[in-house]
């Protein structure tokens, strides 16, 4: 089962991993540089049956990702709170105010203005894939900014028209936008690669996420990346082939010891499938429910804090 590289890669960072002191304080252990590989044909995708991972939450940030928006307001009009932590601290700290995490959220729904000045997480994933900045001498000899780059419209198109290419990269790394990121990005690199050719022609991808938490975040990212890919296959004509996924500083945190070893008691079991129902004009004009998740039937849900 496809399953067990996580499981051997959480079991193997548990047992042998160096512990360190990290940003959070929390502490981790941590292996630098890791590999898991997933087949995507037939529908197959990463979503871990040995608990529930709210799948939904992801495909609902990933279509965040690809509208440009970096504020948190649309994605807590459909009830994702993944991105709270972050304004939620930063409110807290320039106000004063004790104010809880659901009423936080509550308040950025309710006021657009307060969501304006509260909600956004600076120049973060969706800004850089689809506007990208760039700056040049206008006429006048004047130096100023230029259009944005869409990465990935780039990208569907360079699969249809030089398939063969090597530069297939969604790049979130923005070294002069980073100190603006409420986090810079950890599944920075996306590089897309056509294998095989007419009605066989199938696209990989491999994503390089130089941080990851393997208990919380690797869930996630894993579907993300698959769904990221499955559109950009159907957009660009091609079938799902493999998605591998590179970790950098790939860590468990300290205080997950209770879901790490319960999780590591479990099996996997079961083939979990991604259907997507239609293929839109273009990637960005999916919506989520042209998405399902079919033959899922997973453990129950293990919950952990979120290290901020
Ligand atoms: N993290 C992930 N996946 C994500 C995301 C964050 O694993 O998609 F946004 C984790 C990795 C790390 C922390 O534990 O969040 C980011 O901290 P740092 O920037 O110090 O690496």
């Amino acid at each position: 089962h496809p399953e067990w590289q996580y499981l051997d890669l959480m079991r193997h960072i548990w047992e042998h991993g160096d512990q360190r002191m990290d940003r959070t304080r929390v502490g981790t252990r941590s292996v630098f540089g890791t590999m898991l590989r997933f087949n995507l044909g037939g529908g197959h995708v990463p979503l871990l049956t040995t608990k529930r991972v709210y799948w939904k939450a992801a495909a609902k940030e990933m279509l965040w990702f690809l509208t440009g928006d970096t504020n948190i307001r649309p994605l807590l009009q459909q009830g994702v709170t993944i991105w709270s932590d972050w304004p939620l601290a930063k409110y807290r700290q320039a106000s004063g105010e004790d104010i809880s995490q659901k009423d936080f959220e509550a308040r950025i729904v309710a006021d657009e203005a307060f969501a304006a000045n509260w909600g956004d997480l600076g120049p973060v994933y969706g800004k850089q894939w689809v506007d990208w900045p760039t700056y040049d001498y206008g006429p006048d000899g004047r130096y100023q900014k230029g259009p944005g780059i869409n990465q990935v419209a780039q990208v569907v198109e360079s699969l249809k028209t030089n398939p063969g290419s090597r530069r297939h990269i969604i790049e979130g790394w923005n070294v002069a936008e980073l100190d603006r990121m409420a986090l810079p990005p950890c599944h920075k690199t996306y590089q897309f690669h056509v294998a095989g050719e007419g009605e066989d022609a199938r696209l990989n991808c491999l994503l390089y996420q130089r941080s990851c938490d393997v208990a919380l975040g690797l869930p996630f990212n894993l579907f993300g990346a698959a769904l990221l890919a499955r559109m950009i296959a159907a957009q660009a004509g091609l079938q799902p082939g493999e998605l591998v996924w590179s970790g950098g500083d790939t860590h468990l945190y300290l205080n997950h010891t209770e879901l790490v070893e319960a999780q590591l008691q479990r099996e996997p079991a079961g083939a979990p499938k991604l259907v997507l129902k239609r293929v839109p004009p273009t990637i960005f004009d999916y919506c989520f429910d042209d998405f399902e998740v079919v033959d899922y039937e997973p453990q129950g849900a293990l919950r952990a804090p979120v290290a901020v």
